[in-house]
């Protein structure tokens, strides 16, 4: 091409780019979801502002000086004002817990500089959302001083359960260089207040506390240190014995208690607020203190000792064996109950939401509330191993929120009952960060209820899509309630009224509740339903298992009578009359039917919200959609040919039949389901 065309051709190019962002505005420009919540989207067409001056009193330090630099990009990118000046002030107030800060207009205060950070963060949150600087009054104080990610990341960047591609940690590349992705990662985290980050799988390889991984490990604590967030490791128990070449890993050996002694000291001389250890211990094959006789304390309290007050043990219940017939439901309180008051102050108990394994809908576990002796944590899995993975669209607040909001019976919700709060990350390599564009929200609503456990799930869908995607109310009043909604649809596709662990082997990925043939009795679907020609649901009343006289008699009452988990507590016939008249017989294929439907309607309501979304999103969201309704009519399909089958009655009038037979769902087989 001659040299003049090609000018003329550059420059209609130009031209047209120009023309398209005119008229398209904000909402036409490419994006990638990498800048999470943190978009800054500019809140009119005004100019940039002319000057946007930050003043620091009362401190100098890189947190401070990263909450400067927050509020100057923040305000720019914003556009909030021609001029604005904000103060940031240090200042102590007598029992502030660390973290908390004021803001009164432009003026923020805290009395440490984390605070300081989370206030600028806060502030622009509530700019972003159009209320005038003005009129922002907040003062806000963390509810729990611990609320942390766990990361089921292997050192070989292969994530459990991680549907967002590899893991974000390059270890093999760290500590020589520190991935610009990590301090993004920190700023997200911050920005929400998460404060602690597990960087490794609890099913842990015992390398990671080898002398050169510490090194590695310490790269990544010097980049998040300024965020506000401290390091942790999951420990493997048997490490003396995998790499400190002892013969074994009793925690009443005196040379495994030097051992932990030493390598605890090794870790604090490299990384001064090393946060300390998270361990999975005697569960699912994993080394512990059992293997020698020892109880949980004693393994939890040996590690205790060896990292002294410098940081926390946060030693998981989520245990079950094999050899125990006691129902999977019942095994963690059986254990752990007795132990309350033997554990170290600096000892955490971590607990999951509910008794079996993070489902779509579980009772709460009876630990909250059973051990006021010792300090409980919350694990909530934010990644969705058994809701979909990242294809199907389930915002996870209003799980989160009935878990905390529980009522325990004997000391309040299971928010009060606990002192840490932690999550299951859902990060990993992709672009996005979480697979999908709408995961990041279940990041974002973890992190902003562990700050404020009485948040409503509402108010975080609202605050979330307005940063994310569009503050239009138009935008807003659609999206909201269809996110509110959504992890409820999954429930009715999944496992309605009760129903748990009906998901395919090993991957947990789509429905497979006829599976009966694998080595533990506890991970076969049909040990969860026991349906048969008679009935289906799990007898935990005293005619069965009775794991509700582990709740307090009040909660257990209430639970038997709460029909969303009747499976789950109760095994009853085919024809038990329900309260809105229905017998299950009915009433299974109506939900699974409305699952399906809700799907539909999500899928609806997306395709008229083209006109605030970029392109490029609503495409991927889109396409995840249509995913999802395949995928919930596959479960209710399946589900529905598989309960016909074993109860030997054909689906009620009005209910569309399967569209394949049994065999055709039993013969699906996914070797490529990621996660596992
Ligand atoms: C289960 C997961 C498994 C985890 C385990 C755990 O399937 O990958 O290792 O929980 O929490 O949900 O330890």
């Amino acid at each position: 091409m001659a040299k003049g065309m090609r000018m003329v051709t550059v420059r209609l190019c130009a031209l047209l780019l120009l023309v398209t962002v005119l008229m398209t505005g904000g909402a036409a420009r490419a994006e990638d979801g990498y800048r999470l919540w943190l978009r800054n989207a500019p809140l009119s067409n005004a100019a940039q502002h002319k000057r946007v001056t930050v003043t620091v009193i009362g401190s100098d330090s890189p947190t401070v000086r990263l909450a400067r630099d927050e509020l100057q990009r923040g305000l720019t990118e914003l556009r909030v004002a021609p001029h604005a000046a904000i103060t940031l002030r240090k200042r102590v107030r007598s029992g502030e817990r660390h973290g908390a800060f004021r803001i009164d207009g432009a003026t923020i205060t805290s009395a440490s500089d984390t605070g300081l950070l989370y206030g600028a963060f806060a502030l622009l949150r509530e700019l972003g959302q159009g209320k005038p600087l003005a009129t922002v009054r907040l003062d806000e104080s963390p509810a729990y001083d611990l609320r942390m990610l766990n990361h089921w990341d292997n050192p070989d960047g292969h994530v459990e359960r991680g549907y967002a591609g590899r893991s974000i940690f390059d270890w093999w590349h760290l500590p020589g260089h520190v991935d610009a992705r990590m301090t993004d990662y920190a700023r997200a985290n911050a920005s929400i207040g998460i404060n602690g980050v597990v960087v490794n799988n609890v099913n842990a390889r015992a390398m990671m506390l080898e002398t050169r991984y510490i090194a590695k490990v310490k790269a990544l604590a010097d980049t998040f240190r300024p965020w506000g967030i401290r390091v942790y490791v999951s420990a493997r128990f048997s490490a003396p014995r995998d790499i400190g070449r002892l013969k074994t890993a009793d925690p009443l050996d005196p040379a495994v208690r030097a051992w932990w002694k030493a390598k605890a000291d090794e870790i604090y001389a490299a990384i001064p607020d090393f946060g300390g250890f998270l361990v999975k211990a005697n569960s699912e094959g994993q080394p512990g203190p059992q293997d020698y006789g020892r109880t949980h304390a004693d393994g939890a309290n040996m590690l205790a000792a060896a990292i002294g007050d410098r940081g926390t043990v946060i030693w998981r219940a989520f245990v079950y064996a094999a050899e125990n017939k006691e129902d999977r439901a019942k095994q963690a309180f059986t254990e752990f109950q007795p132990l309350d008051g033997k554990f170290a102050s600096n000892v955490v108990v971590q607990v999951k939401n509910g008794p079996i394994d993070f489902q779509p809908r579980e009772p709460f576990h009876p630990l909250f509330g059973a051990m006021p002796k010792t300090r409980l944590s919350l694990e909530l899995q934010i990644t969705k191993e058994y809701l979909g993975f990242a294809s199907h669209l389930a915002f996870l607040a209003p799980l989160f929120e009935e878990a905390l909001d529980a009522d325990t019976g004997r000391s309040g919700s299971v928010s009060r009952t606990v002192s840490v709060i932690a999550g299951v990350a859902n990060t990993g390599s992709d672009r996005n960060w979480t697979g999908s564009h709408f995961d990041q929200a279940n990041w974002y609503a973890f992190g902003r209820l562990a700050w404020n456990p009485k948040l409503a799930s509402d108010q975080i869908a609202r605050e979330w899509a307005a940063q994310a995607f569009s503050r239009d109310p138009a935008f807003l009043n659609a999206v909201v309630p269809m996110m509110l909604g959504s992890r409820d649809a999954v429930v009715d596709y999944m496992t309605p009224l009760g129903l748990a662990h009906v998901m395919g082997t090993g991957h947990h990925y789509g429905p497979a509740p006829w599976v009966s043939d694998l080595a533990r009795p506890e991970w076969n679907p049909v040990y969860y339903h026991r349906a048969d020609r008679d009935g289906i649901g799990f007898d935990r009343t005293p005619t069965g298992s009775n794991a509700l006289a582990q709740y307090a008699p009040d909660v257990a009452k209430r639970l038997l009578a709460d029909e969303e988990l009747l499976l789950w507590f109760r095994r009853v016939s085919w024809d038990h009359r329900l309260k809105n008249g229905n017998t299950l017989w009915e009433e299974l294929p109506r939900r699974y039917d409305r699952g399906v439907a809700a799907v539909e309607r999500m899928r609806g309501t997306w395709a008229t919200l083209a006109p605030h979304v970029d392109a490029q999103r609503h495409r991927a969201v889109a396409d995840f959609l249509n995913i999802q309704r395949d995928e919930a009519q596959w479960w209710r399909d399946a589900s529905l040919a598989y309960w016909s089958t074993v109860s030997g009655r054909a689906l009620p009038t009005g209910h569309s039949a399967p569209r394949y037979p049994l065999s055709w769902y039993q013969a699906q087989n996914f070797p490529e389901a990621p996660g596992e």
